[in-house]
């Protein structure tokens, strides 16, 4: 008889303690699974913060392009004020692009259009590429060889200023043709900027 009771006690606690293993597994997978939802809200909020960073950048740059023009995957805005060349290109750079390199044709005579519309007829902006490091090898901002050159070359044969000429202009009288110049010369500039 007291075996009989001693089973049955020892059965209940056994199935109470089964039973309360279970559970502690199941709080277990419902703890891991809600950890997973946690993780998948953070890096949707992550993903979310990172498309209004980008939708920021997208209406700042809007803003300049409605300012200024819109050309194949850039702006360009154009600063009236004559200033040395480092001082023009520190503006751009200010603001969050570069001085103006036209990389196509198609690009100088859209720039060479908006800069007569923009700034005046008889205007001289600056581009951003010099020859300073090495006479004759001209360079962009980020110190690539220029590919696309539009030198004057039918009347006075640009580059022509050597040394004392490590700076470009291009000119709106000449009809979008580059001429090198003084890069302590003041002249009016034009900001390019990338959009992404
Ligand atoms: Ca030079």
């Amino acid at each position: 008889m007291m075996e009989a009771r001693g089973f049955w006690v020892v059965f209940c606690l056994l199935l109470v303690a089964h039973s309360s293993l279970q559970q502690r597994r199941k709080k277990k997978e419902t703890n891991a699974s809600t950890n997973a939802a946690i993780e998948e809200l953070k890096k949707q909020i992550d993903d979310i913060a990172q498309d209004v960073i980008l939708l920021k950048e997208k209406q700042a740059l809007q803003t300049v392009c409605l300012k200024g023009i819109k050309v194949l995957g850039k702006c360009f805005l154009a600063d009236p004020v004559k200033k040395p060349f480092h001082t023009a290109s520190e503006d751009c750079i200010a603001k969050g692009g570069s001085l103006c390199t036209p990389l196509t044709g198609d690009e100088n005579d859209q720039l060479h259009s908006y800069v007569r519309q923009s700034i005046g007829q008889e205007e001289h902006i600056w581009l951003g590429i010099n020859d300073m490091v090495s006479e004759g090898i001209w360079v962009d901002q980020s110190e690539s060889k220029v590919r696309f050159k539009n030198w004057e070359m039918d009347i006075t044969l640009q580059p022509d200023g050597g040394r004392s000429q490590n700076c470009a202009i291009l000119s709106v009288t000449a009809n979008g043709k580059w001429f090198d110049e003084n890069c302590r010369a003041e002249r009016a500039s034009v900001c390019e900027f990338n959009i992404v």
